[in-house]
């Protein structure tokens, strides 16, 4: 029986379960006299909705119900709401939109819900979901940003103004606008961060049940975040206190911020199941997922940094919008929000103004993706350096080194909103530069270039922000000893089976085997607020510090009884409660089992043994890294090849480096997935072009190379444990450095700029344009 420590790396759990086929998925779920249940989806991007004919599909075989929007909104269902946005940063003004789960009256983007069928077989289902007659009067569609915003664009939703739906601003503009006044130089660039899908493993799937007895409905979902989705549902949709509303999540495969929130199909089967007494099943095939799951990023920024003769930074300006898609996703603005807050990146900028805008279109609703905002604004910033130390003549790295804000400036107040609290930059950098090996470069270039490859190399130096809100984590002991830690944070990939027993054992010096874990389930779980923003080892990590000590706390109480000493003279550790200066002691075990003997304690001690701990992310915490790569370029056919990558990050204390390492391979590979090969398309009329795997490109192992990792931790005062997030790191480290790799590359034909993702054919493309201006 082993005991873990912090630091320790010790394999996941969970993996037992998942790599021998034993994962429980919704899919996996078998539920008695389930029906299930087709979408049917607009073949148009905006229309109005003339009439349904659903007759022709009630009557095929095996068909349970057909239901419209007209039904959803005869039964007076709620819908799903925007929470991100607030009057205090975006105004009274923004445009708020309603979003049931079924349209009614006019659809906005090619996927829209406008029925269900519910069917005895998926067959029968999907069969009857295609004779659904749907008569559109097909309205003009506007698809990019740029076209939403002129002058003549067709409005998305009507009283808007070049479909703007909010704008909001940070930082000091009469300040920023006086440094620009001073600068010996001034850089510009204009970026695009183009729209990419989460594609989890897992599709988003639902079952619903609805118990007449009980008034009671049962929500098994995929999700990242199940009470949450309960009290929206309840608030915000049915209209019931939300203990009429039980949500269960089993495993989940991935999320990457899409699965935060419930979907319009988690209302249509519970919605479903009420209509026609018996469980509903949804679940989406890989083309549903690219067509109705919410993607990510889709913005366009100008940034301008002003710089004083010596190269240090004066004042950086940028401007963004964002395209939310057709209605506002319930966490629609927080890309935009932590883009404006993190935009100054590792650098002492002394003044800093970032105007956002959310811009709508007829595509499908954006949210929050692995990073939501912080990719893109590392990516501004670090773009930006690189190509103001271009211009001026300077070294990328030395630029960089003269702009660091230094460790001897911590706390150091941004020009924005935040308050970073530690962080080694230049350190970083350093030991970054060593693991790469960025001395030996010259040779690998010459010998890349004998192989008829054109070599570069890029750097990143990140910064985010990490963990939101508070939350609450149970520890429950059993009669027998044995412990259950009990979740309000809800793993999907991250290992918290496996992080949270460690960190348990270790403070309460339990065999791991003798701790159980307990998550998504909110008639098991009392209160969770979920898993996004790389927050669940800082704020749930605390939370069950704080209850592990109250355990050690109700534990001396009780050992003292036993023991037959007062509990000031009790200590504790390694698992045993010992009498000051004596051999007598119990183990935390036994003290566990008498605490639920029937009889025999004095009744002030309770009756078991179990401790709810607190945390509230008041401060957050500011992970930061930086990443090198190289990269290979075959001028012949466009094709990047990385070739080596180094990120060397400062997650705080490092809780598993097994567990964390694992993240920031995660997040590298999807930042490399949206720099070199990812993007939704959508065509003018506001068709979705990569509705398949066939279109839409994922990052294959063989495009990684074998990532070199290290940790350079400063553990953060912001909480008790030290950490810092690691989650998203890797996906904002990733594509700054990986395209500046791919620019210098290609600067040596005189090409200063390539467009995420830099596609084989967008690479070469610009390889031939440069060879026709420059022959
Ligand atoms: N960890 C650690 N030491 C630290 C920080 C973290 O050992 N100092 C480890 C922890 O043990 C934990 C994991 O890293 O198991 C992640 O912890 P944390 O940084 O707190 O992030 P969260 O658990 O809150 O996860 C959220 C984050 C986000 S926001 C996205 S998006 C994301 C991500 O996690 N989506 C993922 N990682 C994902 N991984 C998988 N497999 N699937 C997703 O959908």
């Amino acid at each position: 029986m082993a005991r873990t420590r912090i630091g320790d790396p010790v394999k996941r759990i969970e993996d037992r379960r998942f790599i021998t086929g034993r994962g429980r998925y919704v899919d996996d779920i078998a539920v008695a006299g389930l029906a299930r249940m087709a979408v049917v989806r607009s073949p148009v991007a905006h229309a109005d909705i003339r009439a349904i004919d659903v007759s022709a599909a009630a009557a095929m075989p095996g068909v349970l119900a057909v239901l419209t929007g007209a039904d959803y909104a005869a039964d007076e269902l709620g819908g799903i709401p925007c929470l991100s946005l607030s009057e205090d940063y975006a105004g009274p003004d923004w445009r708020r939109t309603p979003f049931p789960a079924l349209v009614a009256d006019r659809v906005r983007c090619v996927g829209d819900g406008v029925a269900v069928v519910v069917a005895e077989t998926l067959a029968e289902a999907v069969d009857a979901a295609e004779q659904v007659d749907v008569d559109y009067a097909l309205l003009p569609a506007v698809v990019s940003i740029a076209a939403a915003m002129g002058p003549e664009a067709p409005q998305v939703w009507e009283g808007t103004d070049r479909n703007l739906c909010f704008k909001a601003e940070f930082g000091d503009a009469p300040k920023t606008a006086a440094a620009f006044d001073g600068a010996a130089h001034v850089t510009t660039i204009d970026l695009v961060n183009g729209r990419v899908a989460a594609n989890p493993m897992e599709p988003r799937g639902s079952i619903g049940g609805y118990d007449v007895g009980e008034a009671r409905y049962t929500l098994t979902t995929s999700t990242q975040n199940p009470h949450g989705i309960r009290n929206i549902l309840a608030q915000f949709v049915f209209g019931v206190a939300a203990n009429r509303i039980h949500v269960k999540a089993g495993d989940v495969g991935g999320g990457f911020g899409m699965k935060g929130n419930p979907y319009p199909e988690d209302i249509l089967v519970l919605w479903a199941a009420r209509r026609i007494g018996r469980a509903v099943k949804w679940i989406g095939d890989r083309s549903e997922s690219l067509l109705a799951d919410f993607p990510g990023r889709d913005q366009i920024c100008t940034g301008r940094l002003a710089l004083d003769g010596a190269g240090g930074i004066l004042g950086l300006e940028v401007e963004v919008h964002y395209n939310l898609g057709c209605r506002l996703a319930p966490e629609a603005a927080i890309p935009a929000i932590l883009f404006g807050r993190m935009i100054t990146g590792v650098y002492d900028v002394p003044a800093a103004h970032v105007r956002m805008r959310g811009v709508f279109t007829n595509t499908q609703s954006t949210t929050p993706y692995r990073g939501a905002g912080r990719p893109e604004a590392i990516y501004m910033i670090e773009r930006l350096l690189d190509k103001a130390a271009r211009e001026t003549g300077r070294d990328a790295l030395a630029i960089r080194r003269r702009n660091f804000i230094r460790p001897d400036q911590m706390p150091y107040a941004t020009a924005l909103v935040d308050t970073y609290d530690s962080g080694a930059f230049e350190a970083v950098l350093d030991r970054a530069l060593d693991h790469a090996d960025w001395d030996g470069y010259d040779a690998r270039r010459a010998d890349s270039s004998a192989r008829g490859l054109l070599r570069g190399r890029g750097v990143s130096c990140y910064i985010e922000v990490a963990s939101l809100f508070n939350d609450r984590m149970e520890i429950r002991f059993d009669p027998s000893g044995g412990a259950t830690v009990i979740a309000g944070t809800f793993s999907h990939g991250q290992g918290h089976e496996t992080a949270f027993p460690q960190m348990v054992s270790d403070w309460l010096g339990l065999p791991i085997e003798n701790i159980a874990f307990l998550q998504g389930d909110t008639d098991r779980v009392a209160h969770g607020v979920g898993t996004f923003a790389s927050r669940s080892i800082t704020v749930g990590g605390s939370a069950l510090r704080r209850a592990a000590d109250e355990i050690i706390e109700k534990g001396r109480r009780i050992a003292a009884h036993l023991l037959d000493a007062a509990a000031e003279d009790v200590d504790f550790a390694d698992g045993l409660f010992t009498v000051r200066g004596t051999n007598d002691s119990r183990s935390l075990a036994e003290v566990a089992m008498a605490a639920y003997a029937p009889f025999g304690l004095p009744i002030e001690l309770g009756v078991g043994l179990e401790a709810v701990g607190y945390f509230a992310a008041d401060k957050h915490n500011y992970p930061n890294g930086c990443h090198v790569v190289e990269v290979e370029i075959d001028p012949e056919t466009g094709h990047v090849g990385i070739d080596r990558y180094i990120a060397v990050d400062d997650v705080g204390t490092v809780i598993n480096p097994l567990l964390a390492d694992g993240q920031i391979h995660g997040g590298i590979a999807q930042g490399i997935g949206q720099a070199l090969v990812e993007r939704v398309v959508y065509d003018a009329d506001g068709q979705l072009l990569t509705g398949s795997f066939t279109d839409y490109t994922m990052p294959r192992a063989d495009d990684m190379p074998s990532f070199r990792t290290a940790f350079r931790p400063i553990p953060t005062d912001s909480n008790p444990l030290g950490v810092k997030g690691a989650g998203e790191t890797g996906s904002v480290g990733a594509p700054p450095a990986v395209i500046q790799a791919v620019v210098d590359a290609l600067s040596a034909l005189g090409i200063d700029e390539i467009e995420m993702p830099a596609t084989p054919s967008r690479v070469w493309q610009a390889i031939q344009d440069a060879r026709r201006a420059d022959p």
